[in-house]
């Protein structure tokens, strides 16, 4: 059996349409919406509407912890639309980048949500072979797989942040399984430590304990674009970022 994994897609549909290739099914741990690009400021959702100057200037702020003045900032670029409310803008960029991942998108396919991805618009573009999972167990192979999406509070207030004792509640849903699948990486200072934005992103403390107390064969997960360390050992089980898949481009390959 041979499952290829993403994370953190970003809008690579091309790339995305070939991740299958060779294998008998794709895992997808989230963050489909390519919203801001800090790789490439000019790309992205806020860029296409704002330019390329102005998503500079947020990248910049977020950067430097002021995430007050960053709001303030794209607050201000909203109200100067004028007609519809930001949500009807963003809302349509966001379900064009869905129509075109999920139409790229090989099957069969088992998916969670990111941090940065809207939930509730998955229905409108989900289509046959393409399972969605969040809090959720499936047997991919003989194998029980445990879907853990979405990200925790951080300053940032992406789309999808819920809070610890919700994020604790699906782990507790899911628990003892094979493989667990999870968009945020345990949280340990090695996993959610990100060398190029140099902080330390959101890693869940119940996600570590729940891997302490029932030792699957294997965590993926994906979130910190460039983490310090891209796998760790916790007891019996091996914890891997698959990698960030916009700037790769490439699966992680997982076989049994
Ligand atoms: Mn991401």
């Amino acid at each position: 059996m041979r499952v290829h994994v993403v994370s953190d897609v970003h809008a690579r549909a091309d790339a995305l349409a070939k991740a299958g290739d060779g294998a008998d099914a794709l895992i997808c741990l989230g963050d489909l919406v390519l919203f801001l690009d800090y790789d490439e400021p000019g790309g992205g959702i806020f860029a296409d509407m704002f330019g390329e100057a102005a998503a500079v200037r947020l990248i910049e702020l977020r950067t430097q912890r002021r995430f007050d003045e960053a709001r303030e900032f794209s607050g201000g670029l909203w109200a100067g639309l004028g007609a519809g409310t930001p949500r009807d803008h963003i809302e349509r960029a966001i379900r064009q980048q869905y129509a075109d991942l999920f139409m790229a998108m090989p099957t069969p396919a088992y998916v969670t949500y990111g941090n940065v991805d809207v939930p509730h618009l998955y229905d409108d573009y989900v289509r046959e072979g393409i399972t969605v999972l969040d809090g959720q167990t499936t047997t991919i192979g003989g194998r029980t797989f445990g879907f853990v999406g979405g990200g925790l509070r951080t300053p940032m207030r992406t789309p999808y942040e819920i809070s610890d004792e919700d994020y604790a509640a699906k782990v507790a849903a899911v628990g003892a399984v094979d493989v667990l699948c999870a968009h945020i990486p345990p949280n340990l200072p090695q996993l959610v430590y990100d060398v190029e934005a140099r902080r330390l992103e959101r890693g869940s403390s119940a996600l570590l304990d729940a891997i302490r107390d029932t030792q699957p064969d294997v965590v993926l997960f994906g979130h910190v674009h460039n983490p310090l360390a891209r796998r760790t050992r916790i007891g019996k089980t091996e914890c891997v970022n698959v990698g960030h898949f916009r700037g790769r481009g490439t699966p992680y390959v997982l076989e049994w």
